[in-house]
């Protein structure tokens, strides 16, 4: 794959009641999660429905995610985000999809291979980056946020009804099944849309070399659904969207976002 090797870590103090976390992983998948944080109250959960779920669910922190089409700088500004909350003295922990635990990484990397023996079926694909989305779910964004910490989470669902929705074409009520079933109400409360030309996000990856992974071997009219859906939601959702022009320099970029940070997250604290 030509992404590059891109170190995300995490590390969780005390959840609620859910005892001790420790965890960090390589962007490729490589890592590891010590001590439990699964708690009695998660497998009663299983038992109830979505709706009494999502009525039940305690939660303290808050969830930011950034989005937009590849290249157009998510990771590259999650850490300017990561770094603003930090200095601010928040708990914060930075995160990816699909990914985010082992077990989403190894489903992570099923999505990418571009295998070319056994094409992946679309309905596969999503039930896919659900699975990882449950696991990630689980073991880190639930129980972070209701011990009150910051997650910060390159991509999440959004970016199922861009790939999924827009990208592939699967219907967004069918997609929406899933994520009430998978999320029980649960969204982010801000979401950074990096938006830009394809055709200039492009530019910027060209020079990065290594292998094409399943979804970069795309067409560029995939691409253009994916970022129409993106703005689609983005105009659906305004009070939790704030849509970023990603064409100009990083720093700009970086101002920007440092203002709507500023804006937001006052008004939350
Ligand atoms: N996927 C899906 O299908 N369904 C889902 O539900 C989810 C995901 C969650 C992997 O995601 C794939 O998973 C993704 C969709 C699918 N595939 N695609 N395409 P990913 O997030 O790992 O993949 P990515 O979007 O391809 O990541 P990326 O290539 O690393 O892009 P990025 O994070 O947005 O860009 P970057 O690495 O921060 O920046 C790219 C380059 O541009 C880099 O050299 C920067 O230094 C440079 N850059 C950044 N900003 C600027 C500015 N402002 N000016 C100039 N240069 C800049």
């Amino acid at each position: 794959m030509r992404k590059k090797a891109k170190q995300v870590s995490a590390q969780s103090a005390r959840g609620a009641g859910d005892g001790a976390e420790r965890r960090s992983y390589a962007r490729d998948g490589v890592g590891s999660v010590q001590g439990s944080i699964h708690s009695a109250s998660s497998k009663a959960r299983r038992r109830s429905s979505p709706e009494q779920e999502g009525k039940r669910e305690a939660r303290r922190g808050h969830f930011i995610t950034l989005e937009g089409a590849e290249g157009v700088g998510k990771s590259t500004n999650l850490a300017l985000v990561v770094e603003w909350l930090e200095a601010r003295g928040l708990e914060v922990v930075q995160t990816r999809e699909p990914g985010g635990t082992p077990r989403a990484e190894a489903i992570r990397q099923l999505l990418l291979d571009p295998a070319e023996g056994e094409p992946l079926d679309d309905d596969a694909e999503l039930l896919l980056v659900f699975a990882a989305r449950a696991q990630h779910l689980a073991r880190v964004i639930r129980p972070a946020l209701a011990r009150g910490a910051w997650v910060v989470c390159d991509r999440f669902t959004d970016a199922t009804f861009a790939y999924q929705g827009g990208g592939r074409g699967i219907p967004a009520p069918r997609i929406a099944e899933l994520e009430t079933f998978v999320q029980r109400g649960l969204e982010p409360d801000l979401t950074l849309l990096l938006d830009m030309p394809i055709r200039e996000a492009q530019r910027r990856l060209a020079g990065r070399g290594g292998e094409r992974d399943r979804f970069e071997r795309e067409r560029a009219d995939f691409f253009e659904a994916v970022r129409a859906a993106y703005l689609d939601r983005a105009q659906a959702s305004p009070q939790r969207f704030a849509v970023i022009d990603a064409t100009r320099p990083l720093a700009e970029v970086g101002e920007e976002i440092r203002g709507v940070l500023e804006e937001r997250v006052s008004a939350w604290q």
